[in-house]
């Protein structure tokens, strides 16, 4: 007995030796800084997908998506314009965030258990910038109104995506058989819808929408009005480096925030003089928001007026929304649970306290 514990003493100085001699491990420096340090943030987007992202023809990129990048880009380094855009298949995005290709992905992607954990993708999802669902697209000739009148027919569906399954999920549930042919990309799908080789296309509403409004004669297809899924669509970041995530997170609430109070890219100027030495001088909340006082800011590693140079540069989250998927657009989409909750949608931003 004696012995035995002697013994233990006896190695302990060792392990305490060993222990010591052993390097410390390296402290990971956050993207923040690298971001900052290359004076460039890189988006991964889709860059197919007209009012999410998608090229000009003069090769300038649009939609909510891309202005997600932008509003990150003016928080963190003051210019909308500091983007390296990285177009990404569903397929290629995950592996582009983690080997470190791309600092934040932007590319209607859906917020998921499996993509979100340690054991899965491994993602850090910013708020939802779009809530979205799964729908169904067919010819309107087609006479076609419901799932049930697809009883064995063919769906067309994108690989790699959350499509696949949700479809399994809800035909298997309604014990309606189908079967389903899978694409690499968008226009290898739509080429084959158009040709006839499905009697369906499957994916995100907003997806279905944006290709139709692409067609020759969009009016000859229907989206039909079931829903098949969530489809909560939300920016990205790498795991386990939470001081950009957040910074991200914040940058996206800043949007809505300002959205909530009324500030736009129009008054923001005004709202800041205001705050400064007008009428909201004496606004603590409003002060704090736009950067007046405090250091809300500062506490992400950002600029104090972090969310006024994000409206500056693309507007509030309404804005953004309208500009790319309002009714004067090819691509209107309703806002319905896309509008603020103080319209009665989903968005809410937590206080900037
Ligand atoms: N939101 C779904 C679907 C995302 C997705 O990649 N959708 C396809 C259409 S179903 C798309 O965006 N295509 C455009 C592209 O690949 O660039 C997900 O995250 O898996």
């Amino acid at each position: 007995m004696l012995t035995k514990s002697l013994k233990r003493f006896a190695i302990m100085p060792l392990l305490v030796a060993l222990a010591s001699c052993a390097t410390a491990p390296e402290e990971k420096v956050s993207l923040l800084e690298q971001v900052k340090s290359n004076g460039e943030l890189r988006c991964g987007v889709s860059g197919r997908l007209p009012g999410f992202s998608f090229v000009t023809s003069e090769g300038a990129y649009t939609g909510l998506d891309v202005d997600i990048c932008r509003a990150v880009a003016a928080a963190v380094l003051g210019n909308p314009d500091d983007v390296a855009y990285t177009q990404l298949t569903a397929a290629q995005r995950f592996t582009a965030l983690s080997s470190g290709e791309i600092d934040m992905l932007s590319r209607n992607t859906t917020q998921t258990l499996s993509r979100d954990s340690a054991g899965g993708n491994g993602l850090a999802f910013a708020p939802v910038v779009f809530y979205d669902g799964q729908g169904v697209m067919v010819r309107k000739d087609s006479g076609i109104t419901n799932l049930e009148g697809l009883e064995d027919k063919t769906f067309c569906a994108r690989a790699g995506t959350t499509t696949e399954r949700n479809l399994n999920d809800v035909m298997q549930a309604e014990g309606i058989s189908y079967e389903l042919v899978k694409f690499e990309t968008p226009d290898q799908m739509e080429g084959a819808y158009l040709a006839g080789r499905c009697d369906a296309a499957t994916a995100d509403r907003s997806s279905l929408n944006s290709s139709r409004a692409g067609f020759e004669a969009p009016d000859e297809h229907v989206i039909l009005d079931e829903v098949l899924s969530k489809e909560p669509l939300a920016p990205a970041t790498v795991d386990g480096d939470s001081q950009w995530a957040d910074a991200v997170r914040w940058v996206v609430h800043g949007l809505m925030a300002a959205e909530e109070q009324g500030i736009t890219q129009g008054n923001i100027d005004d709202q800041v003089a205001s705050a400064t030495s007008g009428e909201n001088q004496e606004n603590a909340a409003i002060r704090r928001f736009l950067g007046i006082e405090g250091d809300l800011g500062a506490k992400l590693g950002l600029p104090n007026d972090f969310v006024v140079q994000a409206v500056r540069a693309v507007g509030n989250y309404g804005e953004i929304y309208d500009r790319h998927l309002g009714p004067d657009t090819p691509t209107f989409i309703p806002r319905g649970l896309n509008d603020s909750y103080v319209n009665g949608g989903l968005h809410y931003a937590p206080p900037f306290n």
